[in-house]
Formats: C-alpha cells, structure tokens, sequence
C-alpha cells in the first residue's frame, strides 16, 4: 500500500481544492451564522461528480475509490467540515446503502439521481433515546398486505428535510433482535412522512440536521432493501464504512487548523519577533503536524482495505476514533495560537474546532470506536 496519491488523486484533490475556495470559502461563515443548508452547492458537487464517488458509471457515478474519496472529504473538510459531512452522509450512508445492499431496480431508479445531485439522500438509524445503543430503536414497521406501514421517529438526521430519498432502519422483529430490524426506502412527500429541523447546533452548521416522523407511513414492500431482518447488520456495515468517510473529513479539518495555524504564526509578532519562533508554539504545530500525518495514515490505510475488499470494522474505527480526536486537538490548538483573534469568528479557527467536535460524535462516538476496536482485539 502506498499513501503517496496517485496522478488521479492529486488531479481531484486540485479540483475540489479549486471547488472549495471558490464556491465554499467565500460563503462559509454566512452559513454556519445563519444554520443554512446550501442545497444549490451540493447540487454543483453533484455536476462535478462528487455525489456518487464510489458508485460505477453504469448507474451514473464516478466509478472512484475510496482512496480517491477521502481525498475529496480531506480537501473539503479544509474549509468547511459542515459542507463535508453533508457529502459524507449522502454519499457512504444513503447512496452506499442502496448501493452496497440495494437490488438491481433500487440501484437503476435511485442511484443516477443520487450520483447526478438531482437528489439529495439522508439515513436514519439513531432515534432520540437510542445513538450508541442503536438496536434497541422503537420505530416500527408492520407488514400489511404488499405494504409495510410505518410509526415513530429518528433524530439527528443529515438532509432529514432536504433530502428526496432516505434510507431508514426500522424494527420489524422483536426488540433486541439483531434481525429484527430492515432498511427502507422512503421518498419525500409520501403521506404521514415530515420533518422538523433541529438548530442551534455547536458546529457543522451548514449541514441540515433534522428529526423525521414517521406517521402511518405506507411503504410498498419492493423499498426493502435486501431481506427483512438484515437491516442492523447492514447498518453496521455502512457505518464501518462511513467511519472512514468522518475521519478523512476529520484529517481535512485537522489539516485546515494546521495551515491557519502556520500562516497565522508567521504573520504574527510579540517580543519583537513571528510568534512561530518560539518552541512553545513551534512544539504545537509539530505536535499537530506529526498527529495529522498519523490521522492520514491510517485513514488511507483502511480505505485502501476497503478498495481491496478487506474487512474495516476495526481499522475504519481505529481512523474515525483517532482522527477525530486528532481534528479537535487541532482546532484547540489553533484557537490557542491565534489567542484573541482565535476566539472570534473574524478568524477560522473556532470554526475548526466547533466543526471538529461532530467529528468524534456522528457516526459512532470515540467511546462506541473504542468499544469496536476492543471486540474486534478480543474476538
Ligand atoms: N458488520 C457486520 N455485522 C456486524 C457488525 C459489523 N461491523 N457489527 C455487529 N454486527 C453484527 C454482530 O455480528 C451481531 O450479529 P449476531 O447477532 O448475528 O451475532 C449483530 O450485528 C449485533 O451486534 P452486537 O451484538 O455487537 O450489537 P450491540 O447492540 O452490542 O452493538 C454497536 C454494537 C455498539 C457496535 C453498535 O450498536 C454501534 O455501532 N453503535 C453506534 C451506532 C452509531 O454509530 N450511530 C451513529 C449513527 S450517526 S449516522
């Protein structure tokens, strides 16, 4: 395996880069003051093929690895780690459940539009009083005739309200029953389906988080995906895979700290001199430097297991666990070097770490990584 990118991938990473500083940078802050979901720009990462990364041509997609798309998250998650989570979750969670489980007429009728950003999609597994101990979820499905019907709800769910599609876990078995829970798909507008967005989140601000209600929803039963019943394991599945996705947009924020940091503490003079000369802050931005390098390692390690079809449960968590942790060390330390400035908006660094701090959250806490890890040690 090799961490230096290929010809392809420093092509991409130049494109988002350009991407990023033109359609991104200039619009940030405005976002993230105003918790607006800027759905025309996902809908441009959607043209430049952004949107269905690792999903082949033949449904629309960019036919890329996963390599190829933690660099894209990496380069995102330099300017904005809101707009990053939103391509994260559309991409390994609602486009990579229908494409790693879904049949052969789900991946024909969903995946194009996904892919092409005609669609936005979200996915549903966490509920208000279940995140970590995702089984024992209470929404529930009820077989009825060729339809399934739906009641209950889920929280904390990316694009719950833009979203077109979503991909859901829902319990069709006993509680407890790790299958006894199936992933469905559910389209904006059917009846008895909503949305309430959630606001006043700490970071992340550009991506809309919503809560979905799920009211005598009538489902046809060809948007099961796969078997009734293997919906929790698939959803682990995604998750291995989605982890992935957080740490590489946590090495990208990391690294947005880190650049700031640098340029701020060459800029900067106290005692007659750049504050980058003295070891106390030269010690922080190699302590940074070396952990972000780590951070990236091991992030392009499990995606590189990933490409090859090996199994990520334990290094996607080790990468999510330790890059997230790593991406708030980093925006700590960049609030710290910049002092004053750090702690207003006027300057990015505040904006790292309010953003880094979903990182070690979403998708499976440090703890539910360590809890992972651990098992995987044990087995
Ligand atoms: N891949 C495939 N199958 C898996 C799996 C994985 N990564 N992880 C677990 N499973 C299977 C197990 O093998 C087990 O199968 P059997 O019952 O047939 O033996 C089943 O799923 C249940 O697994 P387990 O007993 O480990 O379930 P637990 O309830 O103890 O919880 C954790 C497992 C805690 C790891 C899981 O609930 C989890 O990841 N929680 C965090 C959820 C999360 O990340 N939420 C954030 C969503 S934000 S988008």
């Amino acid at each position: 395996m090799s961490i230096e990118l290929n010809e392809q991938q420093q092509m991409l990473a130049r494109m988002v880069r350009d991407f990023a500083e033109r359609e991104i940078r200039p619009h940030y802050k405005k976002w993230d003051e105003l918790e607006e979901f800027p759905i025309e720009v996902m809908k441009k990462m959607g043209e430049l093929g952004l949107l269905g990364i690792f999903v082949p041509e033949q449904y629309g997609g960019s036919g890329l690895s996963y390599a190829e798309y933690a660099t894209v998250l990496m380069e995102l998650g330099k300017v904005c780690g809101g707009i990053g989570l939103s391509v994260a979750a559309h991409n390994s969670l609602c486009t990579g459940h229908l494409y790693f489980h879904g049949n052969e007429a789900q991946k024909q009728k969903y995946l194009p539009k996904l892919a092409s950003g005609e669609w936005i999609g979200a996915w549903g597994l966490t509920e208000a009083n279940t995140g970590s101990d995702a089984m024992r979820m209470k929404t529930t499905a009820v077989q009825d005739g060729d339809y399934w019907v739906l009641n209950g709800t889920k929280n904390w769910i990316t694009h719950g309200l833009s979203g077109d599609v979503a991909v859901v876990l829902i319990r069709t078995g006993e509680l407890l029953d790790s299958n006894g829970i199936t992933a469905f798909i559910i389209e904006k507008g059917t009846p008895g389906f909503s949305a309430v967005k959630i606001k006043d989140k700490l970071g992340v601000r550009a991506s809309e988080t919503a809560e979905l209600i799920f009211d005598n929803v009538r489902i046809p039963k060809e948007n099961v995906i796969g078997e009734v019943g293997h919906g929790f394991k698939q959803a682990m599945q995604i998750l291995d895979g989605g982890r992935i996705s957080i740490a590489s947009l946590s090495c990208g924020i990391a690294r947005g700290a880190f650049e700031a940091s640098v340029k701020y503490a060459k800029e900067r003079e106290q005692f007659g001199q750049p504050i980058a000369h003295f070891q106390a802050i030269g010690f922080k931005l190699a302590d940074m430097a070396t952990q972000i390098e780590a951070a990236e390692l091991l992030t392009y390690q499990a995606a590189h297991k990933k490409d090859t079809h090996q199994a990520v449960t334990k290094e996607g968590a080790f990468a999510k666990y330790f890059a997230s942790e790593v991406s708030v060390k980093c925006g700590n330390e960049a609030v710290q070097i910049m002092g004053g400035y750090g702690y207003t908006k006027e300057y990015p660094a505040e904006k790292f770490l309010r953003d880094a701090k979903l990182m070690t959250i979403g998708e499976g806490t440090s703890e539910i990584q360590k809890l992972v890890i651990s098992r995987e040690i044990l087995k």
